[in-house]
């Protein structure tokens, strides 16, 4: 007998393209990643057991008990830090709107085979940790620390790969006051699937970079290459094409679907005349969300905000839909203070990424 190859999993390639109906792997995805329930959108900070997952691996079995954080690389006092050390540093809890990159991707055609996210990948959660920059300064970087990586123990393959979930943020990005070491959500302990028991927090950017299950920080002087930060969590309009990195969120919103759904269609039915429309918009890098817009049939109003809830976290919007018996489409266009607005068709993108078009729900009016 042969040996058999110790790597089954040695197509290296992106694959490629689909359209039609999921794949089974695609559902076995999906089946394991849950998203918000979009009626859900209505909670301030969503309930831990309601906040969206996005695992690539399995979610570690972690004892209670020690588990501490290996500092390595670049710094003058390289060694271990326990988490029970951490946890005396000074602790901040932030409200922060969380999205993941691939939010969208299943709307895209053709669309890359991986989590088919429709619009459910974003929630808020009260996230308690230390800043990272306390760990940072008690390791004292070196002068040519120019990158900081994040290691986590889930471990296992994509595209022929092997690799432990890891990311990097340049120096500047990682030594921000808002960069945290987080312990608790919703002022609980971490839940297995969201970190337990120490996690990554990097607000106003895409879940990707917000590293679960963190056990090592590295201090580098050259980039951090893991599989998750170079040969994934690009923009590639063109598949194979130039690339730039996804970082901060787009600017985006969503509405709650009035009145019932159909069970198996999810399709609405609201009563005929005024009916409250209620729904979240945000955006990356600590961007205000400047206006909202409700859109029926194409015509569009200006929406209520809700005062913001922190830098960080989706603005809350109302608006009132004066129903008329019929179909129609309502839809939600946000725009930030930076003045980028939602585009009314997803821009295509060969991993699925950044979709950031306006939702369209259709509901009958009775
Ligand atoms: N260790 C580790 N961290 C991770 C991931 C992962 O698979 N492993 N997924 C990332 C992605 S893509 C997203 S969108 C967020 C999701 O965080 P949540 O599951 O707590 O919502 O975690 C990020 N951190
Ligand atoms: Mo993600």
């Amino acid at each position: 007998m042969p040996n058999p190859d110790p790597n089954p999993f040695t197509n290296t390639n992106r694959r490629p393209a689909v359209d039609g109906p999921f794949h089974a792997h695609e559902v076995g995805l999906a089946l394991r990643n849950s998203g918000i329930l979009l009626e859900a959108l209505r909670h301030e900070v969503t309930p831990a057991g309601l906040h969206y997952l996005l695992s690539h691996f399995d979610v570690p079995y972690v004892p209670d008990g020690t588990w501490q954080v290996e500092i390595a690389g670049r710094v003058r006092r390289p060694g271990t830090i326990a988490l029970e050390e951490i946890k005396r540093l000074p602790s901040r809890t932030l409200r922060v709107t969380l999205e993941c990159a691939g939010n969208g991707r299943a709307a895209m055609t053709p669309r890359y085979p991986s989590m088919p996210w429709g619009h459910e990948a974003v929630s808020t959660a009260e996230w308690t940790g230390t800043p990272l920059r306390h760990v940072l300064e008690r390791a004292e970087l070196l002068d040519d620390a120019m990158e900081i990586a994040f290691l986590a123990i889930d471990r296992g393959f994509d595209r022929g790969h092997e690799h432990a979930y890891g990311r990097s943020l340049l120096r500047p990005t990682a030594l921000g006051e808002d960069v945290l070491l987080v312990w608790a959500m919703n002022g609980a302990p971490l839940l297995p699937q969201h970190g337990y028991p120490l996690r990554l927090i990097v607000p106003g950017w895409y879940g990707m970079a917000s590293v679960k299950w963190l056990a090592r920080i590295e201090a580098r002087a050259e980039p951090y290459d893991g599989f998750q930060q170079v040969s994934t969590y690009r923009y590639r309009p063109v598949p194979e094409g130039p690339a730039t990195p996804v970082t901060h969120m787009r600017v985006k919103s969503l509405l709650v679907p009035p009145g019932i759904p159909d069970f198996y269609t999810r399709r609405r039915m609201v009563e005929a005349g005024p009916v409250a429309v209620f729904g979240r918009a945000w955006s990356g890098g600590g961007t205000p969300i400047a206006r909202v817009q409700l859109g029926v049939d194409g015509h569009w109003q200006d929406a209520h905000l809700d005062p913001p809830q922190g830098r960080y976290a989706w603005c809350g919007w109302h608006a009132l839909w004066r129903a008329h018996v019929g179909e129609h489409e309502l839809s939600c266009r946000a725009t930030d203070a930076a003045g980028e607005t939602q585009p009314l068709t997803q821009r295509w993108d060969s991993g699925g990424f950044g979709n950031n078009a306006v939702q369209r729900v259709e509901v009958t009016a009775r």
